[in-house]
């Protein structure tokens, strides 16, 4: 603590501390909380504990929460500054709609709610149920999550419900559930900090999870051999063993030659692969021609860094192989976790101490938000809506009839297609942001236009807000009580510290007089978040996401509590498959050939570099809550575009210069920064901006086939040099408008 005046001290001294005025803060002490709630960060999916500050009903500040035990009080530089996102001077207060010609204007509660569910009986009686589609995110709670897959079904009764985990976790569950028939990392972090060798693949852990890094440096106090895989070298490469630099969509091919590597030299564990799997012949089979000259002009990648890499892996005892958006933002993402599962499971390092294999859940409540029913194709316990008996449980729970719910809707890009096809009219959405957060944006700026009501639930005026009908003030994360499940798989509890502001209101509260409005007032007549999550527990009882021996009460004397947790006295379950009975319909784990194919769009004469997307440490997806925050904003002021010195040369191109990046879809200007830590034929854009900073007026909108994920980490570009600096352009604006 800074020294204080020796004034201040006297007086300190005389009233004591909470009386004492100082010149800076008027007096001693004013700022001191009413209170400190434990609460989780609102950002990723890491969900550091941390407590907010409270005073007079709002967050002032942080203090660290050293007891949880994840992060043990570390914060990263967005944990720090979250507490700024409260009491925002854009904070939507009230409820606002849009009058041609005008702008928004504020209306009444009554007004927006009445309004909105006379535009979606009009466009459900004209065109049919499932022309009034919701999109939602997973920035919200497990009790919210759950309550918007019932809405949809119940209130809304339309199939087209999805959400924003399209965007990023699909791949991974598409994944998983076909080699293991259950979707969540195998392992708690614990076992990573012990592990012999450890593969990051496409996660860029330093800026996206910073607070899981210190999990890799034990490991590598521990002895550890790091290998990393990324077109950059990420900071967490700069000091990795081993840094693969793949050329985007190469990953299958790097790992099929790894596997046939391991095959070849019998690094490969027959005892687990006998017993406890099936499909490892058809696998090995697919990889035979694997060589490694081939895969070297697949992935850019030298072979003997392959082979150094296969080695290292195949030679250990225990391992942990992680993923994030790298490998799976892909056309093929479904295929690329699958190739890192099959090295998995053909070393058998899985279900055991210090060996594990996970896929990073991103958002907030990625993992707990797909699990709940809030996918098109989904229902709670990550149940499949196509299934009859899983249908007929949830209909139980629900009390409606099972024909009378609705089947498979379409996915979140598929929506914005079947709104330019004019077969979806209407649009709810709730925690998405899909105008700088979807593919090839212009074409979803269109479909918004073509929209004859949207109506927007959000605490901020986002980007696709602005095209709404009518928007609602929802909540904040520190404005409702409710849970999440952090990437580990550990259902955590988020407090709520303050009420929302003005006439904005709570999420769950706005679904549930919608619900009642729309006739299914029954079905949404919860007293508290807890009655919610007491619901959820009985709807995923049975489900691979079995949450049913969870409640508050143990999740707060825990501090979180890991599902699966069948039962009551059941302790969760924070190292799956100890007992090698994995979820999949034979009860085995499922090897999965992958033969390579390349990305949606490839370079050419015409387009001949490779653009890849992503994130910075300083902002948080489509930027909504972090481009308001100054600090995190100086950090990082905006999109810049990294490019190799051999490239920038090629073209004329110095640091800074403004560069024209032009692909299929569009056009858009950035700065460039001249780094060495990018392959020489790909440059890298992040994403958070929007409007003419989006980088997703240049992506595609390339879908897998089986998760039906964006391919955002690929397509083909070309380069235009603006030759002049970046920062000639602000003067030249400033001297044209007479500055
Ligand atoms: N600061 C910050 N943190 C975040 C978020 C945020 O917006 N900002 N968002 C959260 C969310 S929702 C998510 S999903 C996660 C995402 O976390 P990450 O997946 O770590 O983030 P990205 O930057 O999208 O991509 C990771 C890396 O993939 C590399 N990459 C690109 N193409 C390829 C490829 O073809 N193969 C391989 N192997 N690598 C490739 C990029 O160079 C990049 O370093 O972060 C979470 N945490
Ligand atoms: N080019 C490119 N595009 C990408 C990616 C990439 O790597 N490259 N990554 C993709 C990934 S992984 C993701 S997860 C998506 C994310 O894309 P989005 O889901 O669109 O991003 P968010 O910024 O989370 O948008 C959420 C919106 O919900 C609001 N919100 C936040 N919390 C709450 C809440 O509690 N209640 C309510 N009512 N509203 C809330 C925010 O203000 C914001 O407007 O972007 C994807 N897009
Ligand atoms: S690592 Fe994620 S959850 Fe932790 S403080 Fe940073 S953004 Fe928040
Ligand atoms: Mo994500």
């Amino acid at each position: 603590m800074a020294k204080l005046p020796v004034a201040t001290d006297q007086l300190i001294k005389k009233f004591g501390p909470h009386k004492a005025y100082t010149p800076q803060s008027g007096f001693y002490g004013a700022h001191e909380p009413d209170r400190l709630v434990k609460t989780h960060c609102c950002y990723c999916g890491m969900q550091c504990g941390i407590q907010l500050k409270v005073k007079d009903n709002k967050v002032t500040g942080f203090e660290p929460w050293m007891e949880f035990p994840f992060n043990e009080g570390r914060l990263c530089p967005k944990g720090v500054q979250r507490y700024l996102q409260n009491n925002h001077p854009d904070r939507l207060l009230g409820p606002i709609q849009r009058v041609e010609g005008k702008g928004f204007e504020p209306v009444s509660w009554e007004h927006a709610m009445s309004k909105t569910v006379s535009e979606i009986r009009r466009i459900q009686e004209k065109y049919g149920n499932d022309a009034f589609a919701m999109l939602s995110g997973v920035s919200i709670t497990n009790e919210k999550s759950y309550m918007i897959g019932k809405f949809a079904r119940v209130a809304l009764k339309t199939a087209n419900l999805d959400y924003n985990g399209r965007l990023c976790m699909v791949s991974a569950g598409g994944g998983n559930k076909k080699a293991f028939g259950l979707d969540r990392s195998s392992n708690s972090w614990a076992d990573l900090a012990h592990a012999e060798v450890i593969i990051v693949a496409g996660a860029n852990i330093s800026e996206t999870f910073p607070t899981l890094t210190h999990y890799i440096w034990q490991a590598r106090d521990n002895g550890a051999k790091l290998i990393v895989v990324d077109p950059r070298v990420i900071p967490l490469a700069r000091t990795a063993d081993l840094h693969l630099p793949v050329r985007p969509g190469g990953d299958s091919a790097l790992f099929g030659a790894m596997l046939k590597i391991l095959a070849d030299n019998d690094w490969l564990d027959h005892n687990f692969i006998n017993n406890y799997t099936s499909g490892f012949e058809e696998t090995i089979a697919a990889v035979k021609d694997y060589t490694l000259d081939w895969a070297e002009e697949q992935t850019g990648i030298p072979g003997e860094k392959i082979m150094e890499a296969a080695t290292l892996w195949g030679k250990a005892k225990t391992s942990f192989l992680l993923h994030a958006r790298g490998i799976e933002h892909h056309t093929k993402g479904v295929d690329n976790v699958l190739s890192c599962i099959n090295l998995v499971l053909a070393t058998g390092r899985i279900g055991k101490p210090y060996c594990g294999y996970g896929t990073i859940t991103g958002q907030g409540n990625g993992q707990g938000g797909r699990e709940h029913g809030h996918k098109c194709d989904q229902l709670p316990g990550n149940r499949d809506i196509t299934n009859p008996e899983h249908r007929k449980y949830i209909a139980e729970v629900w009390g409606i009839d099972e024909k009378d719910m609705p089947g498979k809707g379409l996915t979140a890009y598929e929506q914005i297609e079947a709104i330019h096809r004019g077969e979806i009219k209407g649009l709810i959405s709730i925690c998405f942001n899909p105008l700088v957060s979807l593919p090839n944006n212009n074409f979803v700026r269109e479909a918004l236009e073509k929209l004859e009501f949207y109506i927007c639930i959000d605490s901020f005026l986002s980007e696709t807000a602005r095209h709404a009908d009518i928007v609602m003030a929802g909540s904040l994360h520190e404005e409702e009580e409710g849970t999440v499940t952090t990437a580990e798989g550990r259902v955590v509890k988020i407090n709520e510290a303050v009420t929302p502001p003005g006439m904005a209101r709570r999420d769950g509260e706005i679904l549930m007089e919608l619900a009642e409005k729309l006739g299914a007032g029954d079905k949404f007549s919860y007293a508290s978040s807890e009655d919610i999550f007491n619901e959820l527990r009985i709807a995923s009882r049975g489900g691979t996401a079995d949450y049913y021996g969870i409640t508050y009460k143990k999740i707060v004397d825990n501090m979180g509590v890991f599902w699966p947790c069948p039962s009551p006295d059941h302790p969760g379950t924070p190292r799956l498959w100890e007992d090698r009975k994995f979820k999949t319909p034979d009860g085995k784990a499922h090897f999965n050939p992958v033969p390579y194919r390349p990305a949606s769009e490839v370079t050419d004469k015409e387009y001949p570099v490779v653009l890849t997307t992503g994130r910075v440490v300083s902002q948080y997806l489509s930027g909504t809550s972090t481009r308001r925050i100054g600090k995190l904003v100086d950090q990082y002021p905006e999109p810049l575009l990294e490019i190799h010195p051999k490239l920038a040369f090629r073209y004329g191109i110095k640091d800074r210069d403004l560069v024209r990046v032009e692909t299929r879809r569009g056009e858009a200007e950035f700065p460039a920064q001249v780094v060495e830590t990018i392959r020489e034929d790909t440059v890298f854009i992040p994403y958070h901006w929007g409007g003419k900073h989006s980088a997703n007026q240049l992506t595609i909108g390339s879908l897998d086939p089986v998760s039906k994920i964006p391919e955002f980490k690929v397509c083909a570009c070309r380069l235009i040099p603006m030759g002049y600096k970046a920062l000639d352009v602000i003067t030249k604006t400033a001297y044209q408008s007479g500055l």
